[in-house]
């Protein structure tokens, strides 16, 4: 966790081979001062971790988890299953499908349990930082500021890039 801030995110994952991605995530979070954790939770080796995680996050009034998951990546769904907290899941590039099958697999859930999806790996786990701070600046006028500078500074560097 850093500093205190209004608003709570959980970023979790299912291994600790997600977190070179996943950190990406924590990176923006910080620079926008909002707090955070991480965890390693996975639905299929610690479903009994899952459903604690799940309901702990509730008392510790959590706005949002960023939810990591390579393959089948169950992670993000079956959070979303057990609480009611939104959920935004990063698919997490695997060996053989190259996160394909994350990314499908994330971002088909069923009507009536909603998970957001991001891009597959990195961008993903920024994005899904980002979005966050974008639906909070809605009613947080400190974020939205923030959040603008952020947006000014990006389009300005892109205005002033040049091929050599
Ligand atoms: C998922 O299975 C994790 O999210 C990870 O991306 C994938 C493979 O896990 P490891 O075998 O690398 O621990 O649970």
């Amino acid at each position: 966790m850093i500093k205190p801030s209004n608003y709570f995110i959980r970023v979790v994952m299912g291994s600790k081979n997600d977190w070179p991605v996943m950190k990406n995530a924590c990176k923006v979070l910080k620079e926008f001062e909002i707090s955070y954790d991480s965890s390693i939770v996975s639905a299929h080796r610690t479903p009994t971790k899952l459903t604690q995680f799940a309901k702990e996050s509730e008392k510790m009034n959590c706005t949002f988890f960023i939810a990591g998951a390579g393959g089948s990546a169950h992670l993000p769904g079956m959070l979303a299953a057990f609480s009611p907290i939104p959920v935004i899941g990063v698919p997490i590039s695997s060996k053989e499908l190259n996160g394909l099958d994350s990314l499908l697999s994330i971002v088909q859930m069923p009507y009536g349990i909603p998970v957001g999806t991001t891009a597959i790996g990195v961008a993903g786990a920024k994005n899904a930082a980002l979005l966050i701070v974008s639906i909070l600046s809605n009613q947080d006028d400190t974020l939205k500021k923030k959040y603008h500078r952020f947006r000014a500074i990006q389009t300005k560097k892109v205005l002033q890039s040049r091929i050599k």
